[in-house]
């Protein structure tokens, strides 16, 4: 190939590449919380949970997200997924147009007892063919998805119908499974929940549902970008970034368990929570048996899997719930940097002042307070943005949240924050009491 038409190509390439993806975007009402950059987001109170599954199980709770809803027809579930361009605002002052189902990414989470008999329409309203596998689902070959293998894959405009037994009770997902790269990395994504039949383990009092995912959204840019490999600036828990996620409300003395499923397009992601011992439970390979369970505080979620964890809080507080790879508590700007920590830039910033009076030098003494900053940025980005605290700015975006344990959980505000007891809070410490202490600062 000569060079002319190597250069030809990739102009068609690039073009293909760019091809406007041409569908009404519709915008799901729980994808805007109403609120823009400069207002405090405000959470809802959830209604009390009800024991509604078998064995006094309780429904599944997945924040900032819903459940699938069935209508029963001669003894069988129907559902309905529509697959779909929408909006989703990741937080205030940020959105963009992903893929979802039911106008949301996750869609919304399929919940089942052991033994239901399901039958789940898929509405094709993408550009191109579509499908869904129920992961980890064990269902007959031809039910399970893999566009090619199993099904001809779903055109655009037209539905199929996909007929399961749901027999083994776990934690699943599902999503597309065609054009994979594109379809999971906008947002073809949710969680697969089977109750057994007979509870198994100790009862618990909540039961969350928490999806991983990872974007990249250039600044002013009106869609993520599918064909990122590395370089992921939106990290998400079910489609939120921090301040946008739900915060999980619970009571001291509860038992609680936390579904997490990761369909991220390359990275698993610790998940690490404060203030509790957990224990990871089940895979979506299966439950683990008490013996084996490994106690943890962090757990990692690998790309394609699920990890349930239970636990009993006993302190009430605000606990942080959070990726703990560094980047993926940030945003946009989080990294692509030059380093300059540590770097004095005083000449430097005095001369640029003659030409910019307002030029300051960023991150010479480290990125800490660049979320409170007040920059000028382009529209539709987070550059970098945490949430208010009630100390102060909570400097972490991305894949963070907080659980509150409560001693009365069903009386608490989920937008308020623990009242410390008196004498607990770190503060500036007494000069007298560190001399008295022996704590003798050294000279410098
Ligand atoms: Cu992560």
């Amino acid at each position: 190939m000569d060079r002319r038409s190597f250069i030809a190509m990739g102009g068609a390439l690039a073009a293909m590449m760019r091809a406007p993806v041409l569908h009404a975007v519709e915008t799901p009402p729980h994808a805007d919380t109403g609120n823009d950059a400069t207002q405090p987001l405000r959470f809802d109170k959830r209604p009390a949970p009800q024991r509604t599954f078998p064995g006094g199980q309780m429904p599944v709770v997945t924040p900032n997200g819903s459940t699938l809803k069935w209508s029963v027809v001669d003894g069988v579930k129907v559902g309905h997924l529509i697959a779909a361009a929408c909006l989703n605002e990741f937080a205030p002052g940020l959105r963009a147009e992903v893929w979802g189902y039911n106008g949301a990414t996750p869609g919304p989470t399929i919940e089942a007892v052991e033994g239901d008999r399901l039958r789940i329409y898929v509405t094709n309203r993408l550009p191109e063919p579509t499908t869904v596998h129920w992961h980890g689902v064990i269902v007959p070959s031809g039910m399970d998805g893999v566009s090619g293998l199993n099904q001809s894959p779903i055109p655009p405009g037209d539905t199929f119908m996909y007929e399961i037994t749901v027999r083994e009770p776990g934690t699943y997902m599902y999503h597309s499974h065609y054009d994979e790269m594109t379809q999971v990395g906008l947002g073809l994504v949710g969680m697969f929940v089977v109750h057994p039949k007979t509870p198994r383990g100790p009862r618990v009092d909540r039961d969350f549902v928490m999806m991983t995912h990872e974007w990249r959204i250039d600044a002013g840019a009106r869609r993520p970008n599918p064909l990122e490999m590395t370089d992921f600036n939106v990290l998400t828990f079910n489609g939120k970034a921090f301040p946008a996620t739900e915060p999980l409300v619970v009571g001291v003395g509860e038992r609680v368990r936390i579904r997490l499923g990761n369909l991220s397009p390359m990275d698993h992601h610790p998940i690490h929570i404060h203030g509790v011992h957990f224990n990871v439970t089940a895979t979506d390979g299966g439950y683990i048996r008490e013996s084996a369970q490994w106690p943890e505080n962090t757990v990692i979620v690998p790309v394609g899997a699920t990890r349930v964890i239970e636990f009993t809080p006993t302190v009430a507080g605000d606990w942080a719930m959070h990726c703990h790879m560094t980047h993926h508590v940030m945003m946009q700007m989080g990294h692509g940097f030059p380093n300059m920590v540590g770097a004095d830039t005083s000449s430097l910033d005095r001369r640029m002042s003659r030409v910019l009076p307002e030029y300051m030098t960023m991150g010479t003494s480290g990125m800490g307070g660049m979320g409170e900053m007040t920059m000028e940025m382009p529209p539709n980005a987070l550059p970098m943005r945490g949430g208010s605290g009630p100390f102060s700015y909570i400097d972490m975006g991305g894949m963070f949240t907080v659980m509150k344990v409560r001693e009365r959980p069903e009386d608490a505000d989920p937008n308020g924050w623990y009242v410390n007891p008196p004498g607990t809070v770190a503060s500036r410490a007494d000069p007298v009491r560190m001399r008295r202490d022996g704590v003798v600062l050294p000279e410098g």
